[in-house]
């Protein structure tokens, strides 16, 4: 079968912003207007669970109101396949967002127009940074109270860094936001009501001024500004096409063919970001904004191909996107439930048939394609086949996991890894009833499996299991999809800090193991050095003996005792990080080595060797942004202060007030309460981890002590 649709008329994009910005109902306005859905649904009207968004359909999302799980759409518009992922703006769904932009071309970045750049705004912003991801900002909310266009896009150009083409202005704002002027094209699009079919009535630029009052002289003054905002935005465009700009420089004339294929230019490359405005919730912008889509979103391959790299992870070539290529898929998801295990790829090279087989690069594995399946949220369709651009599903994959490269068995090559972020919270899960005895190990597993933001471990002292998560919601929402999705009930313990340990000082040290008892010996000696790595490094190892002073047989097995011991530290018996251990030399006895005495010696090597060097233990550090009205500000720091908190910035958002600053999330516990009742309930928090740091020498056995109650 040949392609169905150029791969130019394809926008694979993603909706990203802090939680709460509009993502969600912004997708369901899309799906509406581009004929996919008949009726929209609106978030807060979901939580008797007897209707859902089409992207918000899990439980807990719909009681909650929030999404937890990134969910795809596909739909078309103006003759173009656009694919949408809808994603979670919570904090502790970040990893939904981190997979989803990995594998997207574009990303629209959604903004409260009241709040204006927000925490989470930032952290996707930085991961798309990372991604490479061009992106357009469609600044939403613009019919709220307080909404303020201007703090949007200076936070944009300044927290963001972005340089911003404005291709629209709002026309009013909080009751009074009537539509907006398209500075690109010239015009202006005034809705007549806020009725989802109400049409919109489109006025030369010319004709704007003079012809709205509004309440604000901010927004009067942004409809006096047209012209000269318009020459700007212009300029700005143009400034990407260097004949252009001076024939507009010169003569004032210009192409807006031109002038979009300037931004267009501009967006794909990252250089510049195009900045939208509406209000989805009032019907208001939601088809200029998919014609934004179109205009600058790149299509699969536009901003260039996926880097291939060795198994080191260093780059060693780019696969372009295109069918006459071997087959290249990037597994960004999996999900499990009673029906069995759906894999989402991104195919980025070749075309991959129902009945193919491809070869797990990653794990080495031969993977049969049995079924594909294109996937509209919850709801499957059976394909025959998935081409260069595409995202699908495939059904029932053995050996595959999030992050995993997919390929063609000829041709095998490994895609640009997946980047996951670190748990810092943990809980004690316990089976409900003897019944979910046996089925929960199966069922967590799958969860971890299925959530690469998810750790499970057993403490070996306990007995007990222990989930690491990004936040308590997200520990939380685990054990009850655990229920919901896989039938097992589980009872969380207490949410604990993820605390980690480190070396204090480099220190060398040499461990002989010895035991004669009856018969054979057991002998092994290592001189290892260890020395502590920059925050982030993780753990390197070095073998640096020479001379065969310790045969070669036996130096995995000091690795492997290195890796293990160091995931209980001497402090506390919490995982050791950033070091690097280098075996330095060694000796063995003919007889009585043997690959255990290296490992006991390398356990015990490792354990002196941490105790001895002033261990430190570390705490995550969270970064903290409070909104509440001005009145509260003073108790608010007061008690972050008393959190060991650090407070870095202050001013107003809108018409309230932000404190932002960093305090140890082992203080966090409870701070909703204590938020509620400072601010007689009317305060809010977001919190997001931002790094490990020391705990302070006289604190440790204090924070200890309540660790363990
Ligand atoms: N006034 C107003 N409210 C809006 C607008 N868009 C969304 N909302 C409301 O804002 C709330 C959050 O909307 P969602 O679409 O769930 O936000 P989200 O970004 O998907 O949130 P998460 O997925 O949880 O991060 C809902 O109550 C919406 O009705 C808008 O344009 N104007
Ligand atoms: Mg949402």
């Amino acid at each position: 079968m040949a392609r169905q649709k150029e791969l130019k008329l394809y926008r694979n994009i993603g909706i990203i912003a802090h939680i709460d910005a509009g993502k969600t109902t912004t997708t369901e306005r899309v799906l509406y207007y581009t004929g996919k859905k008949h009726q929209i649904i609106d978030v807060h009207d979901t939580k008797d669970g007897k209707t859902s968004t089409t992207t918000d359909y899990l439980e807990q999302e719909k009681k909650r109101g929030i999404t937890i799980q990134s969910a795809a759409v596909s739909t078309e518009w103006k003759g173009h396949q656009i694919n949408v992922i809808d994603t979670p703006g919570h904090v502790d769904f970040t990893i939904e967002v981190n997979r989803s932009l990995r594998v997207l071309d574009g990303a629209v970045v959604v903004f409260d127009g009241v709040a204006g750049v927000e925490p989470q705004t930032e952290t996707n912003w930085r991961l798309a940074n990372q991604y490479n991801v061009p992106r357009m900002c469609y600044i939403n909310k613009m019919d709220r109270m307080g909404a303020n266009f201007e703090k949007s896009i200076t936070g944009i150009k300044e927290r963001l860094g972005a340089t911003v083409v404005l291709c629209q202005i709002p026309i009013g704002s909080h009751d009074e936001f009537k539509g907006m002027v398209d500075l690109i094209a010239g015009c202006g699009y005034v809705w007549k009501e806020e009725d989802k079919d109400s049409p919109w009535e489109t006025i030369p630029i010319e004709e704007i001024k003079g012809r709205f009052k509004f309440s604000s002289t901010r927004d009067n003054q942004w409809m006096d500004d047209l012209l000269d905002l318009r020459r700007e935005a212009l300029e700005t465009a143009l400034a990407m096409d260097d004949d252009a700009f001076m024939e507009f420089v010169e003569t004032g004339k210009f192409d807006v063919a031109k002038v979009k294929e300037c931004i267009r230019k501009g967006t794909v490359t990252g250089k510049l970001v195009p900045v939208f405005c509406g209000s989805s919730f009032k019907n208001k912008g939601v088809q200029q904004l998919l014609d934004g889509v179109v205009d600058y979103m790149p299509y699969p391959g536009e901003n260039g191909g996926i880097s291939l790299v060795d198994p080191d992870g260093k780059v060693i070539g780019e696969q372009q996107v295109t069918d006459d290529a071997p087959a290249r898929a990037l597994a960004f998801k999996v999900i499990n439930d009673q029906f069995g295990t759906l894999t989402f790829v991104r195919v980025y090279s070749g075309v991959i048939k129902k009945g193919d087989t491809l070869i797990n690069v990653t794990r080495d594995k031969k993977e049969r394609i049995g079924r594909i399946v294109e996937v509209q949220a919850n709801v499957t369709k059976d394909i025959d086949e998935a081409r260069a651009g595409d995202i699908c599903a495939f059904v029932s994959m053995k050996d595959t996991e999030t992050g995993d490269s997919l390929s063609d068995p000829v041709h095998p090559a490994l895609l640009e890894r997946m980047r996951f972020p670190d748990p810092v919270i943990s809980v004690s899960v316990e089976p409900k009833t003897r019944a979910d005895i046996d089925k929960m190990s199966t069922a967590l597993y799958k969860m971890v499996k299925a959530d690469p933001s998810l750790r499970l471990s057993v403490d070996q002292e306990t007995g007990q299991t222990v989930l690491k998560g990004m936040g308590e919601l997200h520990l939380e929402i685990t054990i009850d999809r655990m229920r919901t999705e896989l039938g097992v009930e589980a009872v969380m313990g207490k949410p604990k800090v993820s605390f980690r340990e480190a070396f204090g000082t480099a220190i060398e040290h040499i461990y002989t193991h010895k035991k004669q008892s009856g018969g054979s010996g057991q002998f092994a000696e290592v001189k290892m050095v260890f020395e502590p790595l920059p925050y982030g490094s993780g753990v390197e190892w070095s073998d640096e003996v020479t001379g065969g002073r310790i045969p070669r047989e036996f130096i995995p097995a000091v690795q492997h005792a290195i890796m293990t011991e160091s995931k209980k530290g001497q402090i506390a018996g919490y995982e050791v990080v950033d070091f690097k251990a280098r075996l330095l030399d060694g000796k063995y006895h003919d007889v009585d080595s043997s690959a255990l005495a290296f490992e006991i010696a390398g356990r015990s090597c490792f354990r002196e060797s941490h105790r001895a060097s002033r261990p430190k233990l570390l705490e995550p550090i969270m970064g903290v942004e409070v909104v509440t009205e001005a009145d509260y500000l003073g108790d608010v720091i007061g008690d972050m202060n008393r959190r060991r908190g650090q407070v870095t910035d202050q001013g107003q958002k809108g018409p309230s007030a932000f404190i932002q600053g960093f305090v140890p999330l082992a203080e966090m516990f409870g701070y909703i309460n204590f938020l509620r009742s400072a601010t007689s309930g009317r305060g809010t928090f977001t919190m997001e981890f931002a790094h490990y740091a020391e705990v302070p020498a006289g604190l440790v056995d204090k924070l200890m002590e309540k660790e363990s109650k």
